[in-house]
């Protein structure tokens, strides 16, 4: 057995992929349930989709449950996504579902990354790339070792013909294009809204009808179209993540045959 054979594995294992993954159709920012679902519908479909996580792990805010008490509740509609993927939920009540936080996001990534979806942990979009035309062409990359170590490291670059802004409660895609380019996004105010307080009936209503392109190129999913389009959070309920990376999705498929 040879270490440095070993280490080259794994090297030009990984830079294949990686090179490979600078000229996507769709790049995808935050590997949280939103996320993934959006790079599992896309490479089911056969879209060439890269996702890049901040952080060591994919998963987001759904490993942590309610609380760190890891079980997600689902209602009907989200119930039948997690049929999709084999995911197993008990009857709470009539109408409200409880599923293992873990088994959840264990299948949403495995499932992704079978769909043929290249998935970069450890990765942070620090910008995106705009060209002539004004629409969000890539995103730019760097190590999240690099900005949590303050250390002045200039970023590579990936090229995406839609980029999916779903990185959370943050929504940092969007704050940096309003940073950026100014107060253009779709939205009411043309910057990002902002979240409301919990109200999960009204949260969980809206979250689809917010999953939109906000920026010509840009779409915005999960908690990030609630923040971005000023609708409440939901707490630990999380059907509308998985209905709205659904959506994101099928927008990104008809942004890129022009449907
Ligand atoms: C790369 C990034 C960057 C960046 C952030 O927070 P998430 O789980 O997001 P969603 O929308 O898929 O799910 C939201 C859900 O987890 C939640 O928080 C709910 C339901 N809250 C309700 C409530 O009331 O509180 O995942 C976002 C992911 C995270 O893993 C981040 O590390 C990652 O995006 N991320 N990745 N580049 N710039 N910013």
């Amino acid at each position: 057995m040879d270490e440095v054979t070993i280490s080259r594995a794994i090297t030009e294992s990984f830079l294949r992929d990686f090179m490979e993954a600078m000229d996507a159709d769709v790049a995808i920012a935050g590997g949280g349930p939103s996320g993934l679902v959006t790079a599992y519908y896309l490479a089911k479909r056969g879209v060439k989709t890269v996702l890049f996580e901040r952080s060591l792990r994919v998963g987001g805010g759904m490993p942590g449950g309610g609380m760190m008490f890891n079980r997600i509740v689902f209602q009907q509609e989200g119930k039948e996504i997690l049929d999709d993927f084999g995911v197993r939920t008990k009857t709470y009540q009539k109408g409200y579902y409880v599923a293992d936080a873990l088994e959840t996001i264990s299948t949403l990534c495995s499932a992704a990354i079978k769909a043929g979806a290249r998935i970069f942990n450890l990765m942070s979009v620090e910008d995106v790339m705009v060209h002539e035309d004004g629409k969000i062409s890539g995103v730019v990359l760097n190590w999240s070792a690099v900005s949590l170590a303050k250390l002045h490291v200039d970023p590579l670059t990936a090229r995406s013909k839609v980029v999916v802004d779903a990185t959370g409660h943050d929504s940092e895609i969007c704050h940096m294009v309003v940073k950026k380019i100014g107060k253009n996004l779709r939205t009411s105010s043309g910057g990002v809204v902002g979240e409301g307080p919990m109200w999960a009936e009204k949260g969980e209503r809206e979250i689809v009808d917010n999953t939109v392109e906000v920026y010509p190129g840009l779409i915005v999913a999960g908690m990030a179209a609630n923040a971005v389009l000023g609708s409440p959070r939901m707490g630990a309920i999380f059907g509308g993540m998985l209905l709205s990376g659904r959506k994101a999705a099928g927008l990104a498929q008809g942004m890129l045959t022009g449907g």
